[in-house]
């Protein structure tokens, strides 16, 4: 049975991975909609997403939804980049090494779980002394609204439909693992499984009441506690976890093969 570890900050280190070679040349590409970016031949996009207000949280009306995802409340997040999919072992591996941690479920395309918040913080740090960039995660706010589809949004109940499993791996269909990353359909922003295959942590520390008294431009959530967010559900999840509002947390320190994470960047 899987089950999740908790670990500390700073287990993992990226040993004799700084150099870098022609062979290992790394990339960033901007065009007008997309980031592209080579690292070690391992390739990804990042999609821009325009900034804009939007209703985040679940209404009274939402049957499905929890205390936590209210009150649904007006919110405006900056112009950004996120990930078109979740890391992928492969980029995991592009950046960090192969003597690290792997998923779980094994899988070039697949993607990377059993990281902890930290390590996904040792990653981006290493991404970014690769790239020169500034990769971070996203936050819960720009998390929900690229999940909504941003100012694309048609308003649907799970990131890209309401056929979740047209859109999403989730209990009902996911064989109780993970998957290739990209096999469903994408959402009006051309993103990939913000509904399920692995849940994602957001960069903010996590407060179930957060909604009540949040700011409402740029939010980055609420005061240092036990957990940091996550969201979107995964491949062992209920349907109802799947929804574009929910939202949860975990200790920062758990590793397991529910929770990965996507990029996002600042422009
Ligand atoms: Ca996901």
């Amino acid at each position: 049975m899987l089950f999740c570890l908790i670990t500390s900050a700073g287990t993992f280190s990226a040993q004799g991975k700084k150099k870098t070679s022609k062979r290992n040349k790394v990339s960033v590409e901007q065009t007008q909609n997309m980031l592209t970016v080579t690292v070690k031949g391992v390739k990804f996009k990042m999609v821009i997403v325009d900034g804009g207000t939007f209703t985040m949280g679940a209404s009274d009306n939402d049957a499905e939804a929890t205390p936590r995802e209210k009150p649904a409340h007006q919110v405006t997040v900056n112009t950004f980049a996120i990930g078109q999919t979740e890391v992928t072992q492969e980029l995991w591996r592009a950046v960090m090494g192969k003597t690290l941690n792997e998923g779980e479920f094994k899988g070039r395309k697949r993607p990377m779980e059993n990281v902890a918040y930290y390590d996904c913080e040792e990653f981006i740090a290493e991404l970014n002394k690769l790239t020169g960039k500034k990769f971070r995660l996203p936050t819960e706010a720009e998390w929900e609204y690229a999940a909504r589809g941003g100012n694309k949004s048609k308003g649907y109940k799970y990131a890209g439909g309401d056929d979740l499993d047209a859109v999403a791996w989730y209990k009902g269909n996911s064989d109780e693992m993970t998957h290739k990353v990209a096999q469903k359909l994408p959402n009006e922003l051309g993103l990939y499984d913000m509904s399920g295959n692995v849940w994602e942590w957001c960069s903010d520390w996590y407060d179930e009441n957060y909604y009540s008294a949040s700011p409402s431009l740029n939010p980055e959530g609420g005061v240092k506690s036990e957990n940091r967010v996550n969201r979107g559900g995964h491949w062992g999840c209920d349907f109802n976890r799947l929804r574009v509002s929910d939202r949860d947390g975990d200790i920062p320190g758990t590793r397991c093969p529910m929770i990965g994470f996507r990029l996002a960047m600042t422009l």
